[in-house]
């Protein structure tokens, strides 16, 4: 046990060894057929941006094959990932996302 308590079994943690969750980037690839304006539309939908922001992370995805997004825990990244892909697949746009380990 970790603790200053002798061994009284007190929960006094001096250091608790804690590790801070990974983080994971999602990213979006270029692709020769998804319009512009559907990219800007997912990146101010799902990812909060404003339309310029949106606009010029587009434009970097067009011109250099991807970029990445945004940066989350491995739970929300996910989630952004899932709703990226489903909502690019309704619209029968073949946008793909990823997410990789920072
Ligand atoms: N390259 C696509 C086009 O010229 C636009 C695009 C940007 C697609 C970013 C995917 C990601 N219509």
């Amino acid at each position: 046990e970790n603790g200053n308590d002798g061994d009284a079994g007190l929960a006094t943690k001096t250091r608790p060894k804690t590790r801070k969750p990974p983080l994971y980037k999602v990213m979006l690839l270029n692709d020769d057929y998804t319009p512009m304006e559907f990219v800007v539309h997912i990146l101010e939908r799902f990812f909060g941006l404003n339309h310029a922001q949106a606009f010029e992370i587009m434009l970097t995805v067009h011109k250099k094959g991807l970029a990445v997004v945004g940066v989350f825990s491995f739970e929300i990244a996910e989630t952004k990932v899932a709703q990226v892909m489903d909502f690019a697949r309704r619209h029968q746009h073949p946008l793909q996302c990823t997410m990789e380990k920072e």
